[in-house]
């Protein structure tokens, strides 16, 4: 039986991030993809491809999931990805609570260029306060995982897999803190904390450049193989692969930043 995955994510209409990432994802990985969409990103030509925000209105975002849900009876696994501001927080979380999904994997963007300043601490609260507690994988980037942990810049593999461990005391059951490059070991370093097991997750660095939708697309890939029945520690090593398949076939064009691509990517 075919598996389903839902992203609730915002669309980000060049199509190198967010929720058209993480349905590329999806389909790649053999996964049935919908999506519940929080918000329009267009990136601003005209002013240095700063993030233009539209928030989805609230009753919109609760109609498409429970159009999605009533439509298929079943979710495998749902992707949290960009939500952006407290109300939309507070109707996914309802909708959190409602369907009880069996696994919810928390990409926790906390902020985006473009956003209200004054906004991004009530959605850094927010999304501890209502999100995190749903979440059965988190995976924030470095920056996130500072946040989310309350620790100083974390420059080293050993402060890395603390904050990881701080996470996960808060009641999160898998924790994949993602460093990528920015640590300076010349490898993709990611550290998985699930309670019991710390262990770091390492490939060869592809390229020195960031490249748009890496994250949204190593957090759709678990949540594919989460989908399919895989565990956390799994997914998160067949995550990697996909996406290094996908920086290495990634899309140049007019921005001063590349996007991935997905659909090289082979078991
Ligand atoms: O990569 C983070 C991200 C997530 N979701 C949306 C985005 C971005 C970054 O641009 O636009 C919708």
């Amino acid at each position: 039986m075919t598996k389903i995955a839902l992203a609730i994510a915002g669309s980000e209409a060049s199509g190198g991030a967010g929720a058209q990432t993480d349905l590329k994802t999806f389909h790649q990985l053999g996964v049935f993809g919908c999506t519940s969409l929080t918000c329009i990103v267009s990136f601003d030509p005209h002013n240095d491809w700063g993030h233009r925000f539209v928030p989805v209105d609230p009753q919109v975002i609760h109609d498409q999931i429970e159009a999605t849900v009533a439509v298929h009876g079943r979710i495998d696994a749902v992707k949290i990805g960009m939500l952006g501001t407290p109300t939309t927080i507070g109707v996914v979380a309802e909708a959190l609570e409602r369907y009880d999904f069996p696994k919810v994997i928390l990409d926790p963007v906390l902020i985006c260029k473009g956003q209200e300043p004054g906004a991004a601490l009530d959605t850094d609260n927010a999304l501890r306060e209502k999100i995190l507690p749903h979440a059965d994988v988190v995976t924030p980037n470095l920056f996130e995982t500072q946040t989310l942990a309350g620790v100083d810049e974390i420059t080293s593999v050993n402060a890395l897999k603390d904050a990881a461990k701080k996470i996960g005391d808060q009641g999160v059951p898998v924790v994949i803190a993602k460093a990528g490059t920015l640590l300076g070991t010349g490898t993709a370093l990611d550290v998985y904390y699930d309670g019991h097991d710390c262990e770091v997750l390492e490939v060869p660095a592809v390229g020195q450049e960031r490249v748009s939708g890496a994250g949204c697309t190593l957090a759709a890939a678990i949540t594919a193989e989460i989908a399919k029945g895989a565990n956390a520690l799994d997914a998160a090593r067949t995550a990697k692969q996909v996406v290094v398949s996908a920086i290495e076939n990634r899309m140049h064009g007019n921005a001063p930043f590349d996007c991935v691509y997905q659909g090289h990517y082979q078991a």
